[in-house]
């Protein structure tokens, strides 16, 4: 089954002015794309085509396949960043379960805030920051290029992009500005605690 470019879940410019039409157009259409098209390439002749995404994420970084890796990594990540977010989003109110297990791992929603900006802000060069389910507790972390948690036995459940091209046309360097409008005004908290499931 080849990968697939989904289709946004909303209107390109619904997310404005946090994030803007130009910028969806392109991180959808063209980055998102490009990651589809070469992971299909790759996988044409690898052993494994036809298994979920998530098993090749964890396969191709098991096996140092640096394109699967990047490539198959960033179609995952880049298909639940569009869910991630939706228009008039972010903010601290959370779904109650997902409130009570962020107090109870994390030291509640405004130290969640300033943890995963920071590390947003301190990925060195493009990477992701997230929040995970690792060992049946919340946690923040980040990781470089296409790699996302799944490769490091963690579940995420919300990331952020810090590419540049997920925020230069908006914000150009601001990274800082950029994570802060993401938690404040976009973040689907509904989604994110749909992806925590059974484990909150
Ligand atoms: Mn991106």
């Amino acid at each position: 089954m080849a990968l697939e470019l989904p289709a946004l879940p909303y209107a390109y410019d619904a997310l404005a002015p946090f994030m803007s039409k130009e910028t969806l157009e392109f991180h959808h259409d063209k980055h998102h794309m490009a990651y589809v098209t070469n992971g299909n390439n790759l996988l044409k002749d690898s052993p494994l085509a036809g298994k979920s995404i998530e098993d090749i994420c964890k396969a191709a970084f098991a096996e140092k396949s640096a394109g699967l890796i990047n490539n198959v990594g960033q179609h995952y990540n880049h298909n639940h960043f569009w869910q991630w977010m939706k228009k008039g989003g972010g903010g601290g109110k959370l779904p109650a379960r997902l409130a009570a297990k962020m107090t109870s791992d994390l030291g509640g929603y405004d130290k969640f805030r300033a943890d995963f900006v920071q590390a947003g802000l301190t990925q060195f060069g493009s990477g992701w920051c997230w929040l995970v389910i690792k060992d049946g507790k919340l946690a923040i972390t980040k990781t470089p290029n296409g790699e996302n948690p799944l490769m490091h036995g963690a579940q995420p459940i919300l990331g952020c992009d810090v590419w540049e091209h997920s925020y230069y046309i908006d914000y150009r360097n601001a990274r800082q500005k950029y994570l802060e409008a993401f938690v404040d005004n976009l973040v689907n908290w509904e989604y994110v605690e749909q992806m925590a499931g059974a484990h909150i």
